[in-house]
Formats: structure tokens, C-alpha cells, sequence
């Protein structure tokens, strides 16, 4: 897949402001800092078309992204930054309940994992949680420029193990800084829309 067109189309914490759903949608979660943007960016080409910030914890939004005008990719916002309090908290956790249980044409949600780290406590109940509502599958281990050919083997293998994820569960290692797996993330998530466009629709 070639992508064409990438637009923003909604940035917004309100159920009432998303844009219609009308449209297969592929979500990205993960922590704050794990690369989301930075991969929203490497696979639509577009260098600034969504924040990249330095201080983690930042998005407080549902940021909606469209794609050849046919997917969406919806980059969710970040978790597991310590500096929040309850009350933002469980402000986060009632925008991604509200989103990821109520939205048909959400296929997959992309869990981005970093490459380097054993998945937190908070990774793992996320991935429970996609697992639950049939949303998991899709596993993206970033950063992947940051560890050598050899050890990245076997930083997936443990990721795996630690998630306990399904065996039918994709892995995919990506770098936004050198391109590793931009092609294959965008087929995987070609896939998904293909699988939409005939089941679904
Ligand atoms: N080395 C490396 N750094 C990355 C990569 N992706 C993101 N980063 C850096 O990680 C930080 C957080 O990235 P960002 O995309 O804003 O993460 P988000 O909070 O998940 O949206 C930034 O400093 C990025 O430059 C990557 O593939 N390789
Ligand atoms: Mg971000």
C-alpha cells in the first residue's frame, strides 16, 4: 500500500466529536513516549503531520488521522506517565473505555511496545484488556534501531512470553528512525482494512 493522502481529521477527548463511524479504523496505544507519533509520521510520510514531543504524557486526546481517504489510523492517548494524578487518570481510562467499546469500524488496536523494555504492569493489562473486546493481534516493538540485529530475536520472543499474547499474534520490530518494518506495518495494516472492506461492509 501507497500512501497518498494523510490528513487529520479530528483531535478531540469528546465521544461527541469524533468523526462519523463510517470507516475501518486502526488504533495505536502505549505508553507515553513508546513512538507512537514518530510512527504515525514514518508511515504517512509526513515528517510533522502529528507532534513528536520529548516530555511524555503530553496528548490528553483522541488524535483521528485519515488515510487515502479509506482507514483511519487513531493515535490514543499515552499511559503509564507517573506524574499524573487519579483524576486524570481515570479522565484517560473512561476516553479509552468510550472509544475502544464503542466504535464499529475499529478493527485492530496496534500495541506499541518498546523494544528495549520488558512490557510494564500496564502493558500487560492493556493487552487483557484489547484481548477481551477481540481488539488485540497487532503487536508493534519500537525503537528497534536502538538494539542490534541479534538481540532483536529475541527481545520479541520475550515480549511475547511476557504478554502471554495468542501465537496467532503478529510482531512486527519498527524504527521511525531508519525505516525497519514501515513496509510491513503498512501491509499488516492493509490487511486489516482489506478484511474489513469484505466482512463488514
Ligand atoms: N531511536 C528512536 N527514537 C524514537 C523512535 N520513535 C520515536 N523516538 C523518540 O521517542 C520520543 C517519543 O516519541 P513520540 O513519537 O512523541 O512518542 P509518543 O508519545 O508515543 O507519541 C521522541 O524523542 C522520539 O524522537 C525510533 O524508532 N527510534
Ligand atoms: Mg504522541
Amino acid at each position: 500500500m501507497k500512501v497518498n493522502k494523510a490528513e487529520i481529521v479530528a483531535v478531540t477527548a469528546r465521544a461527541d466529536q469524533y468523526p462519523p463511524d463510517n470507516m475501518p479504523e486502526i488504533a495505536f496505544a502505549g505508553r507515553s513516549n513508546v513512538g507512537k507519533s514518530s510512527l504515525l509520521n514514518l508511515l504517512t510520510g509526513r515528517k510533522k503531520l502529528a507532534k513528536i514531543s520529548g516530555t511524555p504524557g503530553k496528548t490528553r486526546t483522541i488524535n483521528f488521522y485519515e488515510i487515502n481517504d479509506r482507514f483511519r489510523i487513531v493515535d490514543l492517548p499515552g499511559y503509564g506517565y507517573a506524574k499524573v494524578s487519579k483524576s486524570e487518570s481515570e479522565k484517560w481510562g473512561a476516553m479509552m473505555d468510550e472509544y475502544l467499546q464503542t466504535r464499529e469500524g475499529l478493527i485492530v488496536v496496534a500495541q506499541l511496545i518498546d523494544i528495549r523494555h520488558e512490557p510494564t504492569a500496564q502493558d500487560i493489562q492493556m493487552y487483557e484488556y484489547l484481548q477481551y473486546y477481540g481488539l488485540s493481534g497487532l503487536i508493534v516493538a519500537t525503537k528497534a534501531d536502538k538494539i542490534s540485529r541479534n538481540q532483536l530475536q529475541k527481545q520479541m520472543a520475550m515480549i511475547r512470553k511476557k504478554l502471554n499474547a495468542d501465537k496467532d499474534d503478529v510482531i512486527l520490530p519498527v524504527s521511525a528512525l531508519n525505516r525497519t518494518g514501515h513496509e510491513e506495518l503498512l501491509s499488516e495494516l492493509d490487511e486489516c482494512v482489506k478484511y474489513y472492506e469484505k466482512h463488514v461492509r
